[in-house]
């Protein structure tokens, strides 16, 4: 019996460094589900093309996401910017998985969503290319950067989660209205289409809400936020932040036994986080 419907997943970015494998794999074992789809830059052949990082994890993720197909659940690829060059194998099928360029999937309470990367609403991305390119590579060292960071902050005694390439990318993004402006075209096609909202990835900003009387649902990303978006059986969708196996900062860390019996282990300082990381 599958604990939910759908998996919503974006931005995995497999190949590179950043890469949130193993808490991927966690996500994906306590969610069995009858659909699996996958929203786009799930492989980073952009960043491939540079230096390939390639773990045991992710060749796992690739293998689970195989063996779902072959066992019956729908896995359906839609490709992103990052992994384009798929675009040009739409309507094929890889194994079990079905590719496609966007789709429209049915809850099961009857509301039909355009599932979609979004990078064509992306104006930086469509018009200035070689902008997001050169914002990729600075991305890519920042992620470095960060790991070194998180070591100083450990050994100060600073406790709690901080992103430095989220910390940049948010105020970059802030400065341009960058988020604001793509949420405001996707639901605007949305709205021109008659459906009743959409899925997508791209912008690394988990969300779901009411725009103008349509859902806008991003599903984040495997890098920094580790986020997806599930359907319920009864159609019901909810973001799930997937904070299990996050390294637990000294400075917070709480001897087990002064935790009630069958209480989930203490929420970090993570959930400031990523109430700060989209801003409305
Ligand atoms: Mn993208």
């Amino acid at each position: 019996m599958p604990q939910v419907r759908s998996l919503f997943l974006s931005d995995i970015h497999l190949g590179t460094r950043a890469c949130q494998a193993e808490r991927l794999l966690e996500f994906l074992r306590e969610h069995p589900a009858e659909n699996v789809f996958l929203i786009g830059d799930i492989v980073d052949f952009w960043a491939m093309n540079r230096s390939i990082h390639w773990t045991p994890a992710q060749n796992t993720v690739v293998q689970k996401f195989l063996r779902r197909a072959r066992h019956g659940e729908r896995v359906m690829l839609i490709p992103g910017n990052h992994d384009e060059a798929l675009r040009e194998y739409l309507d094929a099928a890889f194994g079990d998985i079905e590719l496609a360029g966007e789709h429209v999937h049915v809850t099961a309470d009857g509301r039909r969503f355009l599932l979609i990367h979004g990078d064509e609403f992306d104006q930086v991305t469509r018009h200035h290319r070689w902008v997001a390119l050169l914002g990729d590579v600075a991305y890519e060292w920042l992620v470095r950067c960060n790991t070194v960071l998180s070591w100083v902050r450990r050994k100060l005694g600073i406790s709690g989660y901080w992103s430095l390439a989220g910390y940049a990318k948010r105020k970059v993004k802030k400065a341009l209205q960058f988020v604001l402006d793509f949420e405001e075209s996707v639901i605007h096609s949305v709205h021109q289409r008659g459906l009743d909202g959409v899925i997508c990835g791209h912008i690394h900003c988990a969300a779901l809400r009411e725009v103008n009387g349509l859902i806008y649902g991003n599903c984040g990303d495997w890098v920094d936020s580790c986020t997806a978006i599930v359907e319920h059986l009864d159609g019901r969708l909810e973001v799930v932040y997937w904070t299990q196996g996050m390294p637990v900062p000294a400075a917070v860390e709480q001897p087990v036994e002064e935790l009630p019996q069958g209480m989930p282990a203490p929420a970090l300082s993570f959930a400031t986080e990523k109430e700060e990381s989209c801003a409305s």
